[in-house]
Protein backbone atom coordinates (compact mmCIF):
# COMPACT_ATOMS: atom_id res chain seq x y z
CA UNK A 1 0.00 0.00 0.00
CA UNK A 2 2.77 2.25 0.92
CA UNK A 3 4.55 1.90 -2.24
CA UNK A 4 1.22 2.55 -4.17
CA UNK A 5 1.17 5.85 -2.40
CA UNK A 6 4.57 7.02 -3.25
CA UNK A 7 4.24 6.25 -6.97
CA UNK A 8 1.03 8.40 -7.10
CA UNK A 9 2.68 11.55 -5.06
CA UNK A 10 5.96 11.04 -7.54
CA UNK A 11 3.12 11.28 -10.47
CA UNK A 12 1.35 14.38 -9.44
CA UNK A 13 5.45 16.11 -8.86
CA UNK A 14 6.47 15.31 -11.73
CA UNK A 15 4.11 17.69 -13.98
CA UNK A 16 5.74 20.34 -12.35
CA UNK A 17 9.03 19.08 -12.31
CA UNK A 18 8.54 18.76 -16.25
CA UNK A 19 6.96 22.27 -16.71
CA UNK A 20 9.79 23.74 -15.20
CA UNK A 21 12.87 22.09 -16.86
CA UNK A 22 10.98 20.98 -20.40
CA UNK A 23 10.31 24.47 -22.24
CA UNK A 24 13.75 25.68 -23.32
CA UNK A 25 13.92 21.88 -25.04
CA UNK A 26 11.57 21.33 -26.88
CA UNK A 27 7.70 21.89 -27.60
CA UNK A 28 6.18 18.78 -28.15
CA UNK A 29 7.78 16.86 -25.05
CA UNK A 30 6.08 19.33 -22.08
CA UNK A 31 2.57 17.96 -23.32
CA UNK A 32 3.87 14.07 -24.20
CA UNK A 33 5.42 14.24 -20.13
CA UNK A 34 2.44 16.07 -18.80
CA UNK A 35 -0.44 14.21 -20.23
CA UNK A 36 0.21 10.52 -19.13
CA UNK A 37 1.08 11.63 -14.73
CA UNK A 38 -2.27 13.49 -14.68
CA UNK A 39 -4.68 10.94 -16.42
CA UNK A 40 -2.84 8.48 -14.25
CA UNK A 41 -3.64 10.06 -10.40
CA UNK A 42 -6.82 10.69 -11.24
CA UNK A 43 -9.15 8.20 -12.43
CA UNK A 44 -11.26 9.11 -14.95
CA UNK A 45 -15.23 10.36 -14.41
CA UNK A 46 -17.41 9.19 -17.22
CA UNK A 47 -18.55 12.74 -18.31
CA UNK A 48 -16.43 14.61 -17.09
CA UNK A 49 -12.98 14.78 -16.21
CA UNK A 50 -10.57 13.27 -18.54
CA UNK A 51 -9.47 13.53 -22.52
CA UNK A 52 -12.67 13.52 -23.94
CA UNK A 53 -13.66 16.32 -21.65
CA UNK A 54 -11.83 18.35 -23.91
CA UNK A 55 -13.44 17.71 -26.93
CA UNK A 56 -16.42 19.90 -28.29
CA UNK A 57 -18.56 17.87 -30.14
CA UNK A 58 -20.68 20.00 -32.60
CA UNK A 59 -23.17 19.40 -35.68
CA UNK A 60 -23.68 16.21 -34.31
CA UNK A 61 -26.28 14.28 -36.28
CA UNK A 62 -27.94 10.72 -37.11
CA UNK A 63 -29.11 9.65 -40.17
CA UNK A 64 -32.68 8.75 -40.69
CA UNK A 65 -32.77 6.04 -42.93
CA UNK A 66 -36.03 4.86 -44.48
CA UNK A 67 -38.17 1.94 -42.96
CA UNK A 68 -36.34 -1.66 -42.40
CA UNK A 69 -32.98 -0.24 -41.92
CA UNK A 70 -31.05 -2.08 -39.50
CA UNK A 71 -27.74 0.01 -39.46
CA UNK A 72 -27.06 3.58 -39.78
CA UNK A 73 -24.20 6.02 -38.47
CA UNK A 74 -23.34 9.42 -36.39
CA UNK A 75 -21.90 11.76 -37.87
CA UNK A 76 -20.05 15.13 -36.01
CA UNK A 77 -16.92 17.51 -35.87
CA UNK A 78 -15.08 16.69 -33.03
CA UNK A 79 -13.01 19.79 -31.99
CA UNK A 80 -9.88 19.36 -29.46
CA UNK A 81 -8.47 23.32 -28.45
CA UNK A 82 -6.35 21.30 -25.59
CA UNK A 83 -2.76 21.24 -26.47
CA UNK A 84 -2.54 17.47 -26.17
CA UNK A 85 -4.14 15.20 -28.86
CA UNK A 86 -7.60 13.54 -28.07
CA UNK A 87 -7.95 9.68 -28.78
CA UNK A 88 -10.98 8.34 -29.28
CA UNK A 89 -11.69 4.71 -28.93
CA UNK A 90 -15.05 4.06 -28.97
CA UNK A 91 -18.53 5.47 -29.06
CA UNK A 92 -22.59 4.06 -27.76
CA UNK A 93 -25.88 5.19 -28.48
CA UNK A 94 -28.88 3.97 -26.86
CA UNK A 95 -30.86 3.67 -30.53
CA UNK A 96 -28.11 1.26 -31.51
CA UNK A 97 -27.22 -2.30 -30.11
CA UNK A 98 -23.65 -1.78 -31.02
CA UNK A 99 -21.48 0.94 -32.40
CA UNK A 100 -17.99 0.80 -33.68
CA UNK A 101 -16.34 4.00 -35.13
CA UNK A 102 -15.50 3.57 -39.25
CA UNK A 103 -13.45 4.38 -41.58
CA UNK A 104 -14.84 4.63 -45.66
CA UNK A 105 -12.95 3.50 -48.61
CA UNK A 106 -13.28 3.86 -52.14
CA UNK A 107 -11.80 0.69 -54.13
CA UNK A 108 -12.85 0.39 -57.91
CA UNK A 109 -15.80 2.21 -57.55
CA UNK A 110 -17.08 0.56 -54.68
CA UNK A 111 -17.75 2.52 -50.93
CA UNK A 112 -16.54 0.06 -48.50
CA UNK A 113 -16.53 1.30 -44.55
CA UNK A 114 -14.08 -0.51 -41.97
CA UNK A 115 -13.74 -0.57 -38.50
CA UNK A 116 -11.12 1.80 -36.84
CA UNK A 117 -9.90 0.95 -33.85
CA UNK A 118 -8.97 5.05 -32.52
CA UNK A 119 -9.65 8.73 -34.19
CA UNK A 120 -7.09 10.78 -33.19
CA UNK A 121 -8.34 14.40 -32.62
CA UNK A 122 -5.29 16.41 -33.27
CA UNK A 123 -3.98 19.29 -31.06
CA UNK A 124 -6.10 22.38 -31.54
CA UNK A 125 -7.33 21.26 -34.09
CA UNK A 126 -10.14 18.73 -34.86
CA UNK A 127 -11.59 15.79 -36.71
CA UNK A 128 -13.97 15.12 -38.69
CA UNK A 129 -17.27 12.27 -38.65
CA UNK A 130 -19.06 12.81 -41.88
CA UNK A 131 -20.54 10.58 -44.67
CA UNK A 132 -18.34 9.12 -47.07
CA UNK A 133 -15.64 9.52 -43.96
CA UNK A 134 -15.30 8.51 -40.62
CA UNK A 135 -18.28 8.12 -38.69
CA UNK A 136 -19.71 6.18 -35.65
CA UNK A 137 -21.42 2.72 -37.15
CA UNK A 138 -24.66 1.90 -35.52
CA UNK A 139 -25.36 -1.63 -35.76
CA UNK A 140 -28.92 -2.53 -34.75
CA UNK A 141 -30.39 0.95 -34.83
CA UNK A 142 -34.15 1.67 -33.53
CA UNK A 143 -34.69 4.15 -35.93
CA UNK A 144 -35.33 7.70 -34.60
CA UNK A 145 -37.41 9.53 -36.15
CA UNK A 146 -36.67 13.01 -37.75
CA UNK A 147 -35.69 15.98 -34.82
CA UNK A 148 -35.18 12.98 -32.49
CA UNK A 149 -32.70 14.24 -29.95
CA UNK A 150 -30.44 11.20 -29.77
CA UNK A 151 -27.67 10.61 -27.62
CA UNK A 152 -24.19 9.79 -28.51
CA UNK A 153 -21.54 8.81 -26.39
CA UNK A 154 -17.89 8.71 -26.85
CA UNK A 155 -14.99 6.90 -25.17
CA UNK A 156 -11.71 7.87 -24.89
CA UNK A 157 -8.52 5.96 -24.29
CA UNK A 158 -8.25 7.09 -21.04
CA UNK A 159 -11.45 5.77 -20.35
CA UNK A 160 -13.12 8.55 -19.38
CA UNK A 161 -16.24 9.56 -22.08
CA UNK A 162 -18.13 12.54 -23.37
CA UNK A 163 -22.20 12.47 -24.03
CA UNK A 164 -23.79 14.51 -26.36
CA UNK A 165 -26.84 15.20 -28.45
CA UNK A 166 -27.62 14.55 -31.52
CA UNK A 167 -30.16 15.45 -34.40
CA UNK A 168 -31.90 12.66 -36.07
CA UNK A 169 -32.38 13.63 -39.99
CA UNK A 170 -32.48 12.49 -43.15
CA UNK A 171 -29.20 14.60 -44.26
CA UNK A 172 -26.88 16.75 -42.97
CA UNK A 173 -28.42 19.59 -41.05
CA UNK A 174 -27.58 22.65 -42.75
CA UNK A 175 -24.99 24.89 -40.64
CA UNK A 176 -22.52 27.28 -41.39
CA UNK A 177 -20.76 26.76 -44.57
CA UNK A 178 -18.66 23.64 -45.02
CA UNK A 179 -15.72 24.55 -45.97
CA UNK A 180 -13.58 21.11 -44.62
CA UNK A 181 -9.78 22.48 -43.58
CA UNK A 182 -8.92 19.24 -42.25
CA UNK A 183 -11.04 16.95 -44.04
CA UNK A 184 -10.40 13.07 -43.43
CA UNK A 185 -9.29 10.86 -46.24
CU1 LIG B 1 -19.92 2.16 -41.13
Amino acid sequence: MKLVVAVVASALVLPVAAAAEAPPVVVASPQATLAPPATAATAPAPGSAGRCAALSVVDAWVRVLPPGAKNTAAFARLKNASAVDVVVTGAQSPIARRAELHGTSMKSGVMRMYAVERVVVPAGGEAVLAPGGLHVMLFDQTAPRPGDAVTLTLSCDDGSRQTTTALASARAPTVAPSVAPQAGP
